[in-house]
């Protein structure tokens, strides 16, 4: 009820760091990130989705969509997982440290700047797909927290989100190698449901459950075919989320519950 008149970016602003306050890409970055919170939590309501993936609690939807001859598909995921936090989820998506770990797609990733505990900024060089040409990306990454207004009580855990989302760096110019410059928003956002039944008593991985969404919009920058590129996001945004999601649940199934 409350998302039309929510102030996303003061919320936003709330959780940043003073390092991230302070650097020139943050009016860009909170209005990213508010705009990728707002359309994450709108739902399926607006648009024409259409489900392409069912697999237990995963659900995928695309909008066909080309821009120049180029498929910029928009995705949006839903999740349940239980046994982890929204925290936790977003936790292991930002920190470089884990990054060749879960994500399959990589060749190479690169910090080139933190700029701050919550703000990195990111060149990554993807796997070759035969027969279009290798793809690299930088974007800047921020993780942040916002108060879950749909949970009244006033010690429900905050919706965690990570917005991974396309800048230019004068260091890595774009298509100035052998990869061609792929532009994408990605956000993974998870909000933490704790079971009435532990109220009370000490919570345990049992009493909590993920809600998960994750939207992406990926602009392949130059020509790909469109059967194969499609082809390959039907395969890797489901490997992708069972992959990583499971992968949370393992790092931290004997660590004690980060809310
Ligand atoms: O969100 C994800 N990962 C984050 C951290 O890495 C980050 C990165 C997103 C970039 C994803 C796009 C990578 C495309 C590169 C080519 C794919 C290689 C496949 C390798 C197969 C072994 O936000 C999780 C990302 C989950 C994977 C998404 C795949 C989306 C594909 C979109 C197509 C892009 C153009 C591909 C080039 C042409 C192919 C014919």
């Amino acid at each position: 009820a409350q998302t039309s008149q929510t102030n996303w970016g003061e919320l936003i602003r709330a959780a940043a760091t003073n390092a991230s306050l302070k650097h020139i890409y943050w009016p860009e970055i909170e209005r990213v990130v508010a705009e990728q919170i707002r359309s994450a939590r709108m739902g399926l309501g607006k648009g024409a989705w259409q489900l392409f993936v069912e697999d237990g609690e995963m659900k995928m939807y695309r909008r066909e969509v080309e821009e120049d001859g180029l498929v910029v598909d928009p995705l949006k995921a839903t999740h349940q997982v239980k046994g982890i936090t929204g925290r936790e989820l977003c936790h292991y998506f930002f920190y470089p440290e884990y990054r060749y770990d879960w994500e399959g797609t990589l060749e190479t990733m690169n910090v080139v700047d933190k700029i701050a505990e919550d703000t990195i900024l990111f060149h990554q060089i993807h796997k070759r797909i035969w027969p279009a040409a290798q793809r690299d990306a930088t974007f800047w990454s921020h993780l942040t927290h916002v108060p879950d207004e749909e949970e009244k009580s006033e010690d429900s855990p905050h919706i965690w989100a990570t917005v991974n989302n396309s800048v230019e760096l004068p260091s890595h110019p774009p298509n100035s190698g052998k990869q061609v410059r792929i532009y994408l928003t990605i956000i993974l956002m998870g909000q933490t449901i704790i079971s009435p039944a532990a109220k009370g008593r000490e919570l345990k991985r049992d009493d909590i459950t993920c809600k998960i969404t994750y939207c992406a919009v990926v602009n392949p920058g130059g020509w790909a075919p469109s059967s194969v590129l499609r082809a390959v996001y039907k395969r890797e945004y489901p490997k992708f989320l069972k992959r990583f999601t499971a992968y949370v649940l393992e790092k931290t199934k004997n660590l004690p519950i980060k809310l």
